[in-house]
């Protein structure tokens, strides 16, 4: 597929999106976010996909909003922008898609990931990074505060005392740090970053698709719902899953001590 502001290509199993607008540390304007739904349908429509990645080109992640797009600046003598429809028209639809996407996503953060590159990336189901890399929650240096997700996964991941400091200090986070504190799942040496990223990526395209999609379902629904509410969450996930392809293979193969072959339904 082509397109302007993102890259985009699957190829066994593996869904690769990059943000790319180097020049800008891949912050997002308009028409990226347009590009972006239109992948994230692409992947949401491809049988073949089992995991996507997402990624940045050039020397970071992302920096968040492109302030300097007319969408969101405040052009003396005219109305503010309204930053709410702004949400709801590109942060909320890709933080939507990327939670109800029908396979697991990893995030690959290098360089720097700030502002909504932040919260992007710790939407994904598994979140590493080069040991290099940062994390700055810099809404709060232009008044604003941690959107596409911030608030809701910032404290369930860090506690509220990590949560608040970071989002009213805006102080870079690095990498190690952020694993230390549970923010992310891994670190890798920047030498062998993209290694252990596509290592990464073929392990979860060949992993129990279905299976992985239902656990961060259940997951995210246990924020709302009570301990009775969840076990009967599991037990209908449980009661699915086991009428599934790949419930009867990963048995089967447990018994007879060979490698799962996982199709992903
Ligand atoms: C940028 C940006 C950028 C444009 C670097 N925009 N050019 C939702 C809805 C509605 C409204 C607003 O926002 C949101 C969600 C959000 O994401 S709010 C948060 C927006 N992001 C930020 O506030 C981060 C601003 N950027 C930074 O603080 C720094 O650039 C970081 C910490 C990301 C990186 O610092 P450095 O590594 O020192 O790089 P740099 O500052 O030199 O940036 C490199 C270039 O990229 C530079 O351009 P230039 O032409 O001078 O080389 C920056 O102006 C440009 N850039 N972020 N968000």
């Amino acid at each position: 597929m082509d397109f302007e502001h993102i890259r985009y290509r699957c190829t066994d199993g593996v869904a690769r999106l990059t943000l790319h607008r180097p020049e800008r540390l891949n912050a997002f304007n308009t028409a990226m976010h347009a590009e972006l739904r239109t992948a994230l349908d692409a992947v949401q429509a491809d049988v073949s996909a089992r995991v996507l990645v997402l990624g940045g080109a050039g020397r970071g992640f992302c920096a968040g909003q492109d302030l300097a797009d007319a969408a969101v600046r405040f052009e003396p003598g005219g109305e503010p922008p309204d930053l709410g429809a702004v949400v709801e028209r590109d942060y909320m639809p890709l933080v939507q898609r990327l939670a109800a996407l029908r396979v697991p996503t990893l995030a690959a953060v290098h360089g720097v990931a700030a502002g909504a590159g932040a919260t992007l990336a710790l939407g994904c189901d598994i979140v590493v990074a080069s040991r290099s890399a940062s994390f700055v929650q810099a809404f709060c240096k232009i008044g604003l505060l941690p959107d596409t997700g911030g608030t809701w996964v910032l404290p369930q991941r860090v506690g509220m005392a990590r949560a608040l400091g970071l989002a009213m200090l805006g102080e870079r986070l690095p990498a190690p740090q952020a694993a230390d504190w549970g923010l992310i799942w891994a670190v890798y040496d920047d030498a062998v970053f993209s290694a252990e990223v596509d290592a990464l990526a073929v392990r979860l395209a060949s992993s129990p698709t279905r299976a992985l999609v239902r656990t961060r379902q259940a997951m995210h629904a246990a924020a709302r719902n009570t301990l009775e509410q969840q076990l009967a969450l599991e037990a209908g996930c449980m009661r699915e899953l086991g009428r599934s392809a790949d419930y009867i293979e990963g048995v089967e193969a447990f018994i007879a001590k060979r490698p799962p072959r996982f199709r992903g339904d």
